[in-house]
């Protein structure tokens, strides 16, 4: 697969402030200088970089709680993600919506749900308007392999397969639904397996590789335009954090998580930099540059105003016009 250099280049840089980001976020959490549950992707960061680098910038997504990479991926502002984790003022949200709920509207970004399955149903929505409108951009929704059980999931899944319509259903298979592990969750032998009951088009891939998830996110991109079709995507990978920060993980057995270790999506990357005529010092250059906006962001955001108490209703509630009162 070609890749054109500038492309390569935001795929690493993407990786690299992903992964900084929540080591950086594992600290906070440890040195509780931000209240509130946090929630990291480490491990998920092929999948968050590999969708996007396939999406348009401006296409719609639906993220969860654990919703970082999702918005460093979608070029959301770096300062501005880590002052709402702050709950500072000049946050993405402004201080109202905290780590889970980074949302974006400029940058495609409908929401980051703390409800699981929350998330396709808006993005539905999206995905049914631009049919409506004769629109071009694509839709795309993440979930976890927790929420395929949910009524949510469902009802989006019979409704796009129904309308229609161009979207996305991105499943990211971790392994893991909080302290379930998947194979104690499914009922069937492979998670989209779920997809038949709909007749939806699904496909399956490793989610510790970029590049496979780039490809195959493209190409699936392609046939649900061409043939106005939802499609499932399942990407394998691996829940190296816990369900949340504080979480003692000691139901994930430590064999298992060092066999994992061996296709993080980080160590993955860089393996391949050779095949796509990247060279060691290129990747380093990239990687210190993203520590280094990394580590920016983090002292931005301990500096920024606290939203003012008096203001706390404003950005909160829809201002209707006086008809509806
Ligand atoms: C509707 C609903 N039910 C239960 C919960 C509690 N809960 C929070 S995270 C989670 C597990 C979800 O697992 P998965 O979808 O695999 O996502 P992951 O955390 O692995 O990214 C559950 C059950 C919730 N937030 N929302
Ligand atoms: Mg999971």
């Amino acid at each position: 697969m070609q890749i054109e250099k500038e492309k390569l280049i935001w795929i690493y840089k993407k990786l690299f402030t992903i992964r900084h980001f929540e080591e950086r976020i594992k600290k906070i959490a440890k040195d509780k200088s931000v209240p509130g549950y946090l929630h990291t992707c480490i491990g998920s960061e092929a999948i968050c970089v590999g969708v996007m680098a396939a999406l348009e910038k401006d296409d719609w997504i639906s993220s969860t709680y654990r919703n970082h990479g999702h918005a460093i991926a979608k070029d959301c502002n770096l300062n501005e993600i880590t002052s709402e984790i702050y709950g500072r003022s000049t946050g993405i949200c402004k201080g109202r919506g905290g780590s889970m709920h980074i949302s974006d509207f400029d940058r495609g970004m409908l929401g980051s749900f703390g409800i699981v399955a929350a998330g396709p149903p808006v993005v539905l929505g999206a995905a049914l308007q631009e049919k409506i409108n004769k629109g071009s951009k694509m839709s795309a929704s993440f979930f976890g392999d927790g929420a395929i059980h949910n009524g949510a999931f469902h009802e989006a899944a019979g409704l796009a397969q129904l309308w229609k319509v161009p979207m996305l259903f991105i499943c990211e298979n971790n392994g893991y639904a909080e302290a379930t592990a998947t194979d104690w969750h499914l009922n069937t032998k492979e998670l989209s397996d779920i997809t038949r009951a709909y007749n939806m088009k699904s496909y399956q891939g490793d989610g510790n590789n970029v590049f496979e998830v780039y490809e195959i996110t493209k190409n699936a991109i392609l046939e649900s335009k061409k043939n106005e079709i939802p499609i499932f995507l399942e990407f394998k990978n691996y829940r190296f954090s816990g369900q949340y920060e504080g979480d003692t993980q000691l139901y994930q057995p430590k064999e298992e998580v060092e066999n994992a270790k061996k296709n993080d999506p980080i160590k993955i990357a860089k393996e391949n930099a050779s095949k796509y005529e990247l060279d060691i010092m290129e990747i380093e250059t990239i990687q210190n540059e993203a520590l280094a906006e990394v580590n920016n962001a983090f002292a931005y955001a301990d500096t920024q105003p606290w939203p003012k108490p008096e203001d706390a209703l404003e950005e909160v509630y829809v201002n209707y016009p006086s008809e509806y009162n």
